[in-house]
């Protein structure tokens, strides 16, 4: 027996685990770690079924190949030739690729994502995001240069917490990570402070609230123009970071008073108004907007205007305001001006954002004719048939791929399509930095696990499965070397420090570095070129003072993390990289939409709506194989309030209808949701999968009735929540 740490790769909370492992190397316990600085000892119940996740009998072990529709197992060079044959024979524009999300939480979705997707030479590049944060890069770059310049609440230190559409003590929290959510959470109150919770569920997080608001959904936008016209005309407002727009924002706003936008978004008139009057008087307070403000019709709209609240009332960049985090392999940002629609998708004319088209219209470029059209598909942990918007469709036009090849330890209702799956290693198996969540913490906060068990010999870890397809992609066949691509990405970011300048590098010569960076692979060699070059780096970060830099051996040496402490203003370092300078208060391109919200003001909607919700005890589409952690109350179940049962007259089950489906679905009548609004949760309808335990607890897709046609325009995200459906008795 022995103990091992190694941070949980689950959720956005980034906790540290302490596993015992026996003899076998198997996990037979897992614990909080105590002395994680940042998680504090704190787990959740799918951090503690790690060990089960990590053993699942069902993963895959090795590459499977499908022929004439029967899968084999195969051996890695076989598999990586038969995806070279497959690859290609598709031209790169009408190679595509999905991106889950997974990889955020992996290191390999770091460093080995984006050099696949230039090898692919393709646009038809999709991802997760569309179905989730998009509308918040898209505001982000807007307002302040990039799209991942992005303020989180200030959670242990501010006064007052207005959050929109989170649930954090089911989600435990998205861009803003904050392990032990919940508690954190409680010691607001307990210090005085007031959390305010909006949402059209009354939900745990809403129960422990000060106060809970009711919203019809998809008309956040319309509640905070509220709040944004009140702070204005009553002149609340204190702005203390460099703004350009505020003009033109006071003319946008005009019109949404309190009491149009009342209408529209169902809250009173008078609680908006004291809303914003709160927001004003607090000593500190932050705005936070998650997922039921992200996925639905006016998302970029709404997290444009979480961000001119929290600029309003004074409480952007400052303490128990609304911060950015400064992660410790921070590269440098240059100032240029952000844009969206680059280019467009091929059959909707839909604008690329970050490189990336929306994932509703993935279907529409699979099965539409024409130069471009996608015959060859590459999808790396996810599972867009059951996670993107009428995945139904999705599901066919899978099935009518030239090739199709998935990084995916399932076979799942994605995966099954493939000609080749690739599984990455275990999870005890593989290194572990958040290169990606660190920049939305609520703390600065290091850690790196290494691998708790070692691959076995010539088993790939995730990061070379990655680089060999690009390598691939790239035309150097099936056998070329992946350490190739670790010292050209390693000479790339090296040299591009030395001729930085300002750079603490700067005019070294690279190859001098090179030889100082240590590890035992190619990722953790890049980790260690990246954590030198950063802020709080031994080649020169000044973050923490002389001779407290930090390099991959002090992460190694410190396995239980570091604490860089609490977030620090950052605007004065320059953090913003508008060509202005400054905070954009009123971006073109968000003005130019606000015609669309306006349409709605002052109508009142009708008729019932889905909106979705999450179960501490699930996680999107691929957690319902770990047997202690479905059924109880984590049920695919449609909540919907009794009065409306009663009325509809419906009973056990009932059919419900949207322009993209239909479903029989279980009711679960229960008075915590807002009279004309159901909801379902998503990652269910388990199918041709080879997880046994899924295929028990199989529910149905929430996603056969979400509608792929209607996106955000701004940013081309789906749209989740708010859609429009029907009921009848099953
Ligand atoms: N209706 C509705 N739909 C939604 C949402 C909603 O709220 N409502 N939420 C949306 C959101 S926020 C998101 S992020 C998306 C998620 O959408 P996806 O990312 O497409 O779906 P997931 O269910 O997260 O699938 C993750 C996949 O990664 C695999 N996997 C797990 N770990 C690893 C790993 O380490 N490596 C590799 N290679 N694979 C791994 C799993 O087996 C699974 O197949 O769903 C979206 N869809
Ligand atoms: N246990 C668990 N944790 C997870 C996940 C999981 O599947 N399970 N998924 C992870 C992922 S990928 C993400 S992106 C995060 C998401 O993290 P959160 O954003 O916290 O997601 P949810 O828990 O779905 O909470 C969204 C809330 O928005 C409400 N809502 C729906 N529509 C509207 C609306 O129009 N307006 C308002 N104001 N509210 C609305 C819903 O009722 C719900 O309570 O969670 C992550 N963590
Ligand atoms: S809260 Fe998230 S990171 Fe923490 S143990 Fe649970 S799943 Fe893992
Ligand atoms: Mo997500």
């Amino acid at each position: 027996m022995r103990t091992a740490h190694r941070t949980c790769p689950l959720c956005e909370a980034v906790c540290g685990l302490t596993l015992t492992l026996d003899d076998g190397d198997n996990v037979i316990g897992v614990r909080g770690d105590a002395d994680d600085p940042f998680s504090k000892g704190f787990v959740c119940p799918k951090g503690a079924s790690l060990g089960r996740l990590d053993q699942d009998g069902d993963r895959l072990s090795t590459p499977l190949i499908r022929e004439g529709g029967e899968w084999r197992e195969a051996s890695w060079q076989e598999a990586f030739e038969a995806v070279e044959r497959g690859l290609s024979a598709v031209p790169a524009p009408s190679r595509a690729i999905y991106l889950g999300n997974p990889n955020a939480h992996t290191m390999a979705g770091a460093l080995y994502a984006a050099p696949l997707i230039r090898a692919l030479g393709t646009r038809q590049v999709y991802s997760a995001s569309t179905a989730d944060q998009m509308p918040k890069q898209v505001s982000a770059g807007l307002m302040f240069g990039h799209s991942l310049t992005i303020p989180v609440p200030d959670l242990d230190r501010t006064d007052y917490l207005l959050m929109l559409g989170a649930n954090p003590l089911e989600s435990n929290g998205s861009l803003c990570t904050a392990p032990d959510f919940p508690g954190r959470l409680k010691a607001l109150r307990r210090r005085g402070g007031r959390l305010v919770v909006v949402d059209p569920r009354r939900t745990r997080t809403a129960a422990l609230a000060d106060e809970h608001v009711f919203i019809r959904p998809g008309t956040d936008a319309y509640l905070l123009m509220g709040v944004v016209h009140t702070l204005l005309t009553e002149k609340l407002t204190d702005v203390r970071v460099p703004v350009g727009g505020l003009a033109e924002l006071e003319e946008a706003v005009s019109g949404f008073t309190p009491e149009a936008c009342a209408d529209a978004c169902g809250v009173p008139a008078e609680l908006i108004t004291r809303l914003a009057r709160e927001l004003a008087a607090a000593p500190t307070a932050a705005v936070y907007g998650r997922i039921g403000t992200c996925t639905v019709e006016f998302g970029t709209l709404a997290q444009w205007l979480v961000d001119v609240v929290n600029v309003l009332t004074g409480n952007l960049d400052r303490p128990g305001g609304a911060m950015f985090p400064r992660p410790a392999t921070e590269g440098p940002r240059r100032r240029r001006p952000y844009a969206t629609g680059r280019w467009h998708s091929r059959v909707r004319g839909l604008p690329e954002a970050n490189g990336e088209l929306p994932v509703a219209t993935l279907a529409d470029e699979i099965e539409t004719p024409g130069e471009g059209r996608i015959r060859a598909l590459i999808t790396v942990a996810g599972n867009p048939v059951l996670s993107a918007p009428n995945g139904a469709r999705l599901d066919r036009a899978l099935a009518g791929l030239d090739f199709m090849v998935s990084v995916d330890p399932y076979l799942n209702e994605t995966t099954r399509h493939a000609d080749v799956i690739l599984p990455p290693p275990r999870v005890t198996q593989a290194g572990h930095y958040d290169f990606a969540l660190l920049g939305f913490a609520v703390r600065d906060y290091v850690r790196y696990s290494p691998p708790v068990v070692p691959l076995p010999e010539g088993r790939p870890s995730e990061g070379e499965i990655l680089a060999r397809l690009t390598m691939i992609a790239s035309g150097q066949g099936a056998s070329a070397d992946p350490a190739l691509l670790d010292e050209l990405a390693l000479d790339q970011t090296l040299r591009r420090a030395v001729e930085t300048p300002g750079s603490p590098v700067e005019g070294q010569d690279p190859a001098g570095l090179r030889a100082l960076l240590t590890g035992s692979n190619g990722a953790e060699l890049r980790l260690d070129a990246m954590l030198r070059l950063g802020p709080y780096g031994d080649w020169g970060g000044r973050a923490l003072g002389e001779g407290n830099g930090l390099s991959l051996t002090t992460l190694l040496e410190n396995p239980h993390g570091i604490d860089l402490g609490p977030l620090r203003p950052r605007i004065p370092e320059g953090v913003l990289t508008t060509a202005s300078g400054a905070v954009e208060l009123a971006p073109e391109a968000i003005l130019a939409d606000v015609p669309r919200l306006r349409e709605g003001l002052g109508r009142r909607a009708s008729g019932f709506v889905l909106i979705g919700r999450r179960h501490l005890r699930s996680n999107n589409s691929w957690m319902h194989n770990v047997a202690p952690l479905v059924g109880g109350s984590n049920r695919c179940t449609l909540q919907i309030h009794p009065q409306d049962v009663e009325e509809l007259g419906l009973a056990g089950h009932a059919v419900i209808r949207s322009a993209a489906g239909e479903l029989v679905v279980q009711l679960e009548p229960t008075d915590t949701i807002m009279r004309g609004v159901v909801s379902l949760p998503h990652g269910w309808g388990h199918a041709g999968t080879s997880q046994l335990v899924a295929a028990k607890n199989a529910g149905v897709s929430a996603n056969i009735l979400t509608d792929e046609s209607i996106v955000d325009p701004l940013s081309g995200n789906a749209v989740l929540n708010g859609v429009p459906v029907t009921l009848v008795p099953a």
